[in-house]
């Protein structure tokens, strides 16, 4: 009897170190490199919503959601996760009531559970006088890397772990010694000696459930290694042929992505299947925004304009079938080349180095080709790490006047690339936010098809529909503090105008 609680307690000691390694070992990436969080803005039917998600540092994890909205007549606020695409994207389990902050009426925060990697989205519901609306945020879940146990917990289990097993042993040695005893009768030598029998046995089968018990957590954490590796930055690597021609391979970290992700398969994001950027390190002189075209058995290829030499960090996104985006990563040292002009969605900027810039508020202004700047409007105090911020840039035309010439540039008012000055952070985001637009496609079309060009329906702009406002917003929050450089990318009259910030974040 004493020997089966032992047994029990040894079981639930082992299931609790088992969750205490699960818990400690996963964190997650996601389209961007070093960006994992999720800022989305957009259109919940009547209302308009700031949407954050900061995923989980572990999978399954916890995910912390933020909902503000833009005005005050929303009442309440529903979220849930689902996949993204697939069977399960159109039968959400229950959702989770959001609570609505006592001090500010339009915020609301929720925390859901989410159980497993890669393309999941959260629904959110938004309910008030003006009915009932709805909104589907993308989220890419996985881990992000492995904690090492810490050594005070580590070193409390293996002392209980230890005092369980000597326990055992006795417990086995008293009862067979002592278990059926008349009262005040003594042991005699051979119950004795059968005692210590028992007791050797049951040291070698503690000692083998020990041995069990380490391989089955060896195989775990292996596993979550690779889970862990499956879903780092996979590999673009390079190549030059022809003089200009980059060619570009896509290699994972974890010989299992290749076979699960492939380049046939990538499905269209704002109107291409790569975007590829090109930065000169370290001081980023040069950005190269670039479209390859796919060729048999999944390579990219880029006829290459004008590049001068030097060292070139390479980012190429993606999104793959499910709808899970991908930044690939890799180096090029070019020589100087000599190709064909710029032609449709590629730009290129050239420009001073990289500054170290310190704190402070208000605006700062970047220069345009065409001799207007873009003014970033940074309302004040200092940019702080993880906080949800709305990046907000005037467009004035060379007379100092608000720009009335802005177009579409792919589809959108603007596109923003953000490089931290170590290369640990790049994020391609958009007036929606840091999701892909080809996942949020996805993600608010039942999950069903892949939809047109890879932007969702009612986004897509065409040129000549309007003339933009002179200004573009991007929702997005900073992973960590440090330099990063921002690069803000619109259209007007036909040119694509590229203006940069450097950015100091606390
Ligand atoms: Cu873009």
């Amino acid at each position: 009897m004493r020997t089966r609680m032992g047994w029990r307690r040894f079981l639930r000691l082992r299931i609790v170190a088992g969750t205490v390694l699960i818990l400690a070992a996963s964190i997650s990436l996601g389209a961007h490199v070093g960006s994992p969080d999720v800022y989305f803005e957009g259109e919940a039917g009547p209302y308009h919503l700031y949407v954050s998600v900061i995923v989980p540092q572990v999978i399954p994890g916890i995910a912390e959601i933020q909902v503000r909205s833009s005005s005050k007549d929303v009442e309440k606020i529903e979220i849930v996760p689902m996949r993204l695409t697939g069977a399960g994207s159109n039968f959400p389990p229950t959702p989770d009531v959001a609570e609505r902050s006592t001090e500010d009426s339009q915020f609301f925060t929720g925390r859901l559970w989410l159980m497993e990697h890669g393309a999941l989205k959260v629904r959110v519901t938004a309910e008030g006088s003006k009915g009932k609306g709805e909104l589907a945020v993308p989220v890419p879940a996985f881990a992000q890397r492995t904690f090492p146990m810490e050594k005070s917990l580590g070193g409390l289990l293996f002392f209980l772990m230890a005092f369980l097993a000597v326990g055992m042993v006795f417990i086995a040695g008293a009862a067979a010694r002592e278990g059926n005893l008349e009262p005040g009768e003594a042991p005699s030598p051979s119950r004795a000696r059968r005692a210590r029998v028992v007791m050797a046995i049951t040291a070698v089968v503690v000692v083998g459930i020990i041995y069990l018990g380490k391989s089955w957590w060896g195989v775990e954490a292996r596993n979550y290694d690779r889970s862990v590796s499956y879903f780092k930055p996979p590999i673009a690597e390079t190549s030059l042929e022809n003089g200009n021609r980059l060619v570009i391979r896509a290699k994972g970290q974890d010989p299992e992505w290749s076979e699960n992700v492939k380049m046939e398969e990538v499905i269209p994001d704002h109107n291409h299947l790569m975007h590829l950027f090109l930065i000169s390190t370290p001081g980023m002189e040069q950005m190269f925004h670039l479209h390859p075209e796919r060729r048999d058995g999944g390579v990219f290829v880029d006829e290459l304009p004008n590049v001068p030499a030097g060292h070139y960090e390479v980012f190429a996104d993606v999104v793959d079938k499910n709808g899970f985006p991908w930044t690939l990563v890799g180096q090029a040292d070019l020589p100087a080349i000599n190709g064909p002009q710029l032609a449709g969605d590629d730009s290129v900027w050239s420009g001073p180095a990289l500054t170290a810039m310190t704190g402070g508020a208000g605006s700062a202004s970047a220069p345009l080709a065409d001799g207007g700047k873009l003014v970033w409007e940074r309302g004040s105090g200092p940019l702080l790490a993880n906080t949800a911020l709305t990046l907000k840039f005037k467009i004035e035309d060379k007379d100092g006047q608000p720009a009335k010439d802005g177009e579409p540039y792919m589809g959108m008012a603007g596109h923003a690339e953000i490089v931290s000055s170590d290369l640990s952070v790049f994020a391609h985001i958009h007036p929606a936010g840091s999701v892909s637009m080809a996942a949020l496609g996805l993600a608010n079309s039942g999950g069903m098809s892949a939809v047109e060009g890879g932007m969702p329906s009612g986004m897509m702009m065409s040129a000549a529909a309007q003339k933009l406002e002179p200004e573009v917003t991007f929702p997005y929050g900073f992973p960590k503090a440090g330099e990063y450089r921002i690069f803000v990318q619109i259209k007007r009259a036909g040119q694509v105008e590229t203006g940069v910030f450097d950015a100091h974040v606390q």
